[in-house]
């Protein structure tokens, strides 16, 4: 008999709580771009959307939709028992990769606009992002046993290191270069930002890729990150860049 791996009240109610934080975020980001004058709102709306499509995915993967059930047959090698083999059908939540390749890329062009990175190093970086998302998807549902799924997943860490690249040596120097307190606001949002953003491949092997998580503890580590990531990450940029006058974008 195959085995399911599915979410249970425990994972359901989570996603609730996320879609809730998520929509109130939104509600508080929109009020603070109105207290602001139009031309100091562009990272405000940048934020919104961020936090709107996180309450659209998580509404989606809470009401049921947004998951497919990945097929794996996993060999048993018992002493005795020659071929067996063990049937799994384990959830995989591709809402949140639709959420991701959305949300990700401007969450770095947040970054990308207080660093004050050039248009040429945007581009590459959104685009590495793009690329890391994607392979990511596609590692989700690979084929274990063959160079598929791992394979995937180590062209997905690639892409990441390329972010990574860009934050740290062109973003930073730009950050620093603009001056005033631009340099050290980017140093500590940015470091919180790839910390936060390097547990979610750790989290992904132990979930997806190993599956010594079961789903609703997995829906429990991405909440936390995605909290983290998207209204903490929002409300301190939102409440420092106020209080910064350089870092406000010209367009
Ligand atoms: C995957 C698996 C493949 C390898 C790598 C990954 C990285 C994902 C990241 C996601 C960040 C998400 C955020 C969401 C916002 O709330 C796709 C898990 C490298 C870095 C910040």
């Amino acid at each position: 008999l195959p085995e399911y791996q599915v979410a249970t009240e425990t994972g359901f109610r989570t996603l609730w709580v996320v879609f809730v934080v998520m929509t109130v975020a939104s509600v508080v980001f929109t009020g603070l771009a109105w207290n602001v004058p139009a031309s100091k709102r562009v990272y405000h709306i940048i934020t919104t959307f961020i936090t709107v499509i996180a309450a659209l995915s998580y509404f989606a993967m809470a009401t049921g939709h947004g998951a497919s059930y990945h097929h794996v047959k996993v060999k048993e090698s018992h002493k005795h028992v020659p071929d067996t083999t063990h049937e799994i059908y384990r959830e995989v939540y591709y809402a949140r990769y639709i959420d991701w390749s959305l949300t990700t890329p401007l969450l770095l062009l947040d970054l990308a606009l207080l660093a004050g990175l050039n248009g040429a190093d945007i581009l590459v970086t959104i685009f590495a992002d793009l690329i890391m998302i994607l392979t990511g998807l596609f590692a989700a549902f690979g084929a274990e046993g063959t160079p598929q799924k791992w394979g995937w997943y180590t062209i997905a860490c690639i892409a990441y290191l390329v972010v990574i690249f860009e934050l740290v040596f062109h973003g930073r120097r730009a950050a620093v270069a603009k001056g005033g307190k631009v340099g050290n606001f980017f140093n500590a949002i940015g470091g919180f930002t790839l910390l936060i953003w390097t547990v979610y491949p750790i989290i992904w092997g132990i979930a997806d890729g190993s599956r010594n998580l079961n789903i609703d503890e997995e829906i429990i580590a991405y909440a936390v990150l995605d909290i983290l990531a998207k209204p903490i990450f929002g409300a301190w940029l939102l409440f420092t860049h106020v209080s910064i006058p350089e870092s406000n974008v010209e367009i």
